[in-house]
Order: C-alpha cells, then structure tokens, then sequence
C-alpha cells in the first residue's frame, strides 16, 4: 500500500446513451468503510426474501432491509416491505452522500451479498412509488463487485462494467432506469461479503400505501 496516498473522493462521469452515472471512489476512507461495514454486518436486522413463481419458493440470493420513514412501504416483484426506522450509521451514510453529491434521499434498501454466490440479476428500479424519472445512489462496503448495464431495447449495444469499490458511492441519473438494465452477477471463487445501501427517493406516504 501507498502509506502517504491521500484517501480524498475521486469523481468519474460514464456516459450511457443520454443517461449518466457518477462515481465517486473513496467517499469513505477505508477506516470509515471497514468500521461502517462491520456495524451494519453485525446490526441491521437482514432478511431473507422470497418470491412465489408458479407456485415454488425462490429465496432471493442476498439478505435485505428496507429503511424509511414510516408507512414508507416498498413494493417489487410482488414482495412488500415495511420499512424499519433508520439506523444511526446510515443516517451518517446519507448525510455523506448529500455533502459528496448534492442529492437527498428519504428511503434506502440495504443488501448483503454474503459471497459470490449472491448476486442481483437484471431489473430497473422503476417501481410506481419512485416516480417516473428516479435517481438512485448505492453505497458500497466490503469485497469489490460488478455492476453491469444493458439497453432495455438495443441489445447490439455492449454491456457497460463498472467496478464498485470499498467505501465508493455511484449515482444513476435521470432516464437510466427508464431506458437501461443492470445487475450484479454472481462471481466463482473465494468473494468476501459486501453491503450496498442503494437510496432512493420514495414518493408515497403513510396515507398512499
Ligand atoms: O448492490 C448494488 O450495488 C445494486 C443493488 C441493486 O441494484 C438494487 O438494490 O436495486
Ligand atoms: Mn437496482
């Protein structure tokens, strides 16, 4: 290691189609990122979700908490969740992400990639209750991953890979989820866990459940 290197926020802009994502590496220093991992790892309350396809249980590859204010509930692929009361540390997470990026967030799901075998597959975050054009920020902590995004519609374009570090934020602007799909594959090999905080602003309240 570079004892002397600064561990500062860097910024990097991708460009995919007329939509833009920004990187943001060390948004945490690493002694941030490794206490911030270890606290969530041992305090929120993850969940294993299921889903129902043709009558068979399929249990999510990852575990998950859905952070809001209350009567904040989230609705995908036919699970609902009920939002648990924010945590300390992921209050200081966002009021990071307001000071490094600007944008305010009032809702977050937190995932735990336990190894490689976890993983995302493909979707949009384009969910009724972000309404029609969201932003959506996620948070890294612990093992490095990939992102990967594809066009809805124009399936010659290449897959953009981005890789997201310890301690790195990346943002997905405007239009993105409208227009492009992304995942985070599965990986062979000895993966340690890694923890995302993927925030987002969540338009219905308590009264629009
Ligand atoms: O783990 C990540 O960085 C992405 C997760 C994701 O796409 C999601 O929670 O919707
Ligand atoms: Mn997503």
């Amino acid at each position: 290691m570079f004892d002397n290197e600064p561990d500062t926020p860097t910024y990097q802009t991708f460009v995919l189609g007329d939509s833009k994502i920004q990187y943001v590496a060390n948004a945490f220093t690493l002694q941030e990122a490794d206490r911030l991992f270890q606290g969530l790892l041992n305090h929120i309350p993850w969940q294993t979700a299921s889903l129902s396809i043709a009558g068979n249980e399929h249990k999510l590859p990852r575990l998950q908490c859905w952070m809001a204010d209350e009567g904040r509930t989230y609705s995908y692929s036919g699970l609902k969740l009920n939002p648990h009361p924010w945590y300390p540390d992921v209050l200081s997470i966002k009021a990071r992400l307001k000071q490094l990026s600007g944008h305010s967030f009032n809702s977050v799901l937190l995932n735990l990639y336990r190894d490689g075998s976890d993983s995302v597959s493909w979707h949009a975050d384009d969910e009724i209750e972000l309404g029609t054009n969201p932003v959506i920020a996620s948070v890294s902590l612990g093992a490095e991953r990939i992102l990967e995004f594809k066009p809805k519609l124009n399936l010659k374009v290449p897959k953009k890979r981005i890789v997201l570090g310890n301690g790195s934020i990346l943002i997905m602007g405007k239009n993105l989820q409208n227009n492009w799909l992304h995942q985070l594959p599965k990986l062979s090999g000895y993966i340690a866990p890694r923890i995302s905080l993927t925030f987002r602003e969540h338009l219905f309240g308590e009264t629009q459940k």
